[in-house]
């Protein structure tokens, strides 16, 4: 027999097909004009061998091996029952919050898990360990945890990226030039955190197109815009585009065509930026040096600019990188210097490129979610600051104006997040890993992560429980009915963490004295009394539930940020310090960070084109977000495994730079640098910056060698390759993009992918 369920993914809203048990496929969403490619690869995921059947220990960590054991990830697995997994997470959780206090439990967790708000993998942990005194947390996320510590400074919030930003519609109405830095990435507009009714990016980009917006793609990667876009293409150096900027400032100073009138009326410190950029001979010729894009291309960019009406957008990926603080400063302050900030369809945005929805017409509404409870530890650490905190147990760091002290960690716990997927420098993460007594792992695959885990606790999918779905960037709230029965013994995270707080005594507390059926009808009514606060009417949960979706009417008008402010700065003020933009900011120059001065500043990172370093490694590598997964989540489905050369993850590199290695097209190349080394499948494309190679993230990490660090990922993780430090002392964000290696090709036997198979489990 066949059965529909209305359900949904962080790839979009779907129709789930299952016949005898087994999902046949996920159909798309009636009314989604862009149905995302993702969907054809969750039956692969969902019935993958390397679904986990039952709680299972690590049989060293079973023998008593604590600190100083064998580094994880090499070791076989002992099936356990539930109850002993119960008994043995509670005992540990107490233990160590007893002895050590709760701030040595890291429970930061972070990870995108699934769609579904209520059994969100994190927030349900997060619950859990509130309730039974407290963890580690973290702060900001690897998208744009620069851009997030910076802009609140600069423009008292972060609106900008994840608030309401000029949409598509005004831009295709107004604007006669859009400035893309990085481009517009149709394949990340398959992405909406929480799930999507309408995949919107195709067509607002299409929209601005056919209305004959001059669309410029400021990147390595021609790639970056669909050709449909018919953009002009300024392939810069990575990592250089702060330099570009102030060297178009430096034309619109220097030829008067900067709007004075608007800087003073709404910016603070632009003469010091002025005097920056004027004094230290920031020009175009400069400029060209650093970005390879010629200072009379530069120039005429500034020119045009000018004389607009002008959009500027980046994607966020210009921040996660060294120094990633200064791209969004600058393009902030050549918004302001512009003077279009608050018109509509012209002005500013960090994302339109990035995630599904921005741009996108909505109402400001919230999401449905999960109220969390508060973490009775003040604890939480910069999320990428992960192997430092587990290097230096009591050591300092700073952190946006904070001198700060990591944790002495002793028990790691995730659920919902892949840090074997997402953190940098993974043999570093690796070694520094094997320094706590215990990590619990939940997960409903026997993933990098869950192989280096001590106890592993086998989660549900999505598909096997009710949820909604739901996302502050789009107008549909989403049932997300059960589809299919539990998997073998995996539990939903709220039955299970259920009872580990029971075996701690705070399951009441935990439960809030609810069931799951009763919390989701709990979360929807929040949600439908804060659309009635806003004047927006929705149906009953009932009602809502039959239907399987609810849509909320498009505005009719767009919102155009800024323009209240810009209207009479004085009666509706910046929340900065000035109130107004903070072109030099007082407060970041009175942290003293020479990394992150008072204003934007050109700083060459330790790793780009132009580093020492690049004459034993003059390849940049970009690690970017693929179009064929969500991060590692459906590397095991077709469309991922699809696009694998000999089973490798695919690099990307320009014809050039494969000639002069004797590379040809299909061939497995060894990636490297001083940090590690990975196999990837070589395509070869003119349409990227000389220099320049390009992988996706999310290949599961396969150590030839499991457990012992430094050795070759056969399968091509690329964050065996990448930097791991802070962009600055501000933000302490991830700095992935700043990455150099060397290629090299592979003559030696394939070794084998064996990641996608369960790893040994002990009899
Ligand atoms: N080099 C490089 N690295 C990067 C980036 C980059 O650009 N370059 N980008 C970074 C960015 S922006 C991000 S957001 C991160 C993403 O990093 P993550 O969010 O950690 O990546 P995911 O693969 O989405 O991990 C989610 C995990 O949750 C699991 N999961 C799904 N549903 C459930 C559930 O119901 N219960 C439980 N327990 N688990 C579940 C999935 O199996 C998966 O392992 O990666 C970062 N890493
Ligand atoms: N299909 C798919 N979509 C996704 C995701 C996914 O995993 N899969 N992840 C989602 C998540 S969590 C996030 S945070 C967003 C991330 O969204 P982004 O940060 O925008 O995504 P990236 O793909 O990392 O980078 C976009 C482009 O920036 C270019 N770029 C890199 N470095 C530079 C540089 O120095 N200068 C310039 N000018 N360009 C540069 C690269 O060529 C790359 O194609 O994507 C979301 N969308
Ligand atoms: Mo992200």
């Amino acid at each position: 027999m066949t059965q529909f369920s209305p359900h949904a993914a962080h790839w979009g809203a779907f129709t789930a097909e299952v016949e005898d048990g087994r999902l046949r496929a996920a159909r798309p969403f009636p009314g989604d004009p862009n149905p995302p490619t993702l969907l054809a690869s969750m039956p692969d995921a969902v019935h993958a061998p390397t679904r986990i059947d039952r709680p299972h220990v690590r049989r060293g960590w079973l023998d008593g091996d604590r600190r100083g054991g064998t580094p994880r990830g090499g070791e076989a697995f002992v099936p356990v029952d539930w109850d002993t997994a119960t008994r043995l997470v509670a005992g540990e959780v107490a233990r160590v919050r007893d002895a050590h206090g709760p701030a040595s439990l890291f429970g930061g967790s972070y990870g995108w898990a699934s769609a579904g708000r209520f059994h969100h993998a994190r927030s349900q942990l997060h619950r859990l360990l509130a309730a039974a005194g407290g963890y580690t947390g973290q702060v900001t996320n690897y998208s744009f945890a620069a851009g997030m510590t910076l802009l609140p400074h600069v423009l008292g919030n972060i609106a900008t990226i994840a608030g309401a930003v000029p949409e598509w519609r005004d831009i295709a109405a107004n604007a006669r030039l859009m400035l893309c830095f990085g481009g517009i990435l149709l394949r990340n507009g398959q992405i909406t955190s929480g799930g999507a009714g309408r995949h919107e990016m195709a067509d607002g980009l299409a929209q601005a197109t056919r209305a004959g917006v001059r669309l410029i793609n400021i990147s390595p990667v021609q790639g970056d815009m669909p050709a449909s876009a018919a953009a002009e293409w300024l392939p810069i150096r990575p990592g250089t585009d702060t330099a570009l900027m102030l060297g178009m400032a430096h034309v619109l100073f220097s030829d008067g065509l900067a709007d004075v009138d608007f800087l003073r009326r709404c910016t603070t410190g632009w003469e010091r930026l002025r005097d920056y950029v004027l004094t230290t001979g920031r020009s175009p010729a400069w400029a060209e040096g650093e970005t390879g894009i010629p200072a009379a291309q530069i120039a005429a960019l500034a020119r045009a600019a000018a004389a607009g009406p002008t959009m500027l957008t980046a994607t966020w990926s210009l921040q996660r990188a060294e120094y990633g603080e200064q791209p969004f400063w600058m393009l902030t302050a050549l918004a302001a210097m512009l003077g279009q900030l608050g018109r509509p369809g012209c002005g500013l945005s960090f994302g339109h490129g990035s995630m599904n929805g921005r741009g996108a017409a909505r109402l400001a509404l919230p999401s449905v979610s999960l109220p969390p409870l508060p973490n009775p530890v003040q604890a939480a650490i910069p999320v990428a600051r992960l192997t430092e905190m587990l290097e230096r147990p009591g050591g300092a760091y700073d952190y946006n104006g904070r001198r700060l002290e990591y944790p002495d960690t002793r028990l790691i716990w995730w659920a919902g997040g892949n840090p074997f997927h997402h953190h940098q420098d993974l043999n570093r993460l690796l070694r520094a890993w094997a320094r706590v007594e215990t990590v619990i792992v939940s997960e409903p695959w026997w993933n990098s992560l869950a192989r280096h885990a001590d106890i592993v606790l086998p989660a549900t999918t999505t598909l096997e429980r009710d949820d909604i779905g739901s996302s502050s960037d789009d107008r549909f709230v989403l049932a997300m009915k059960q589809a299919l029965p539990r998997y073998a013994q995996a539990r939903d995270e709220f039955d299970y963490m259920a009872d580990i707080a029971g075996a701690l005594g705070v399951r009441q507390r935990f439960t809030g004295q609810r069931d799951a059926a009763a919390w989701l009808e709990a979360m929807y009514l929040r949600w439908r009394d804060a659309c009635g606060r806003l004047g927006v009417a929705v149906p009953e949960f009932a009602t809502f539930w039959e239907r399987g979706a609810v849509e909320v009417p498009a505005p009719e008008r767009g919102t155009v940020p800024f323009a209240a402010f810009v209207g009479d700065p004085a009666a509706a003020p910046l929340n900065t310090p000035s109130g107004r933009i903070e072109l030099f900011s007082a407060t970041i120059a009175g942290f003293g960070y020479a990394d992150c001065p008072g204003h934007p500043v050109w700083q060459a990172p330790r790793e780009y084109a132009g580093a020492a370093l690049a004459a034993r490694f003059p390849l940049h590598l970009l690690t970017s977000q693929p179009a064929t997964r969500l991060h590692s989540q459906l590397d095991q489905g077709r469309v991922s495994q699809d696009s694998k050369i000999h089973g490798r993850e695919p690099i990307r590199l320009h014809p050039a730079d494969a000639a002069a290695r004797g590379i040809g097209a299909g061939e497995v190349v060894r990636v490297f640098n001083d940090r590690g080394a990975c196999l990837a499948g070589v395509r070869i494309e003119p349409g990227l910056r000389q220099g320049v190679a390009v992988m996706s993230t999310g290949a599961w990490f396969d150590p030839e060698h499991p457990g012992v660090p430094g050795s070759l990922c056969v399968h091509g993780n690329p964050n065996v390759l990448t930097q791991d430090v802070g962009t600055s002392r501000l933000g302490q964000g991830p700095s992935a993009q700043s990455c150099l290696v060397e290629v090299a090709r592979w003559t030696g036997a394939l070794p084998a992918v064996t990641v996608h198979r369960p790893p040994e489990i002990a009899p």
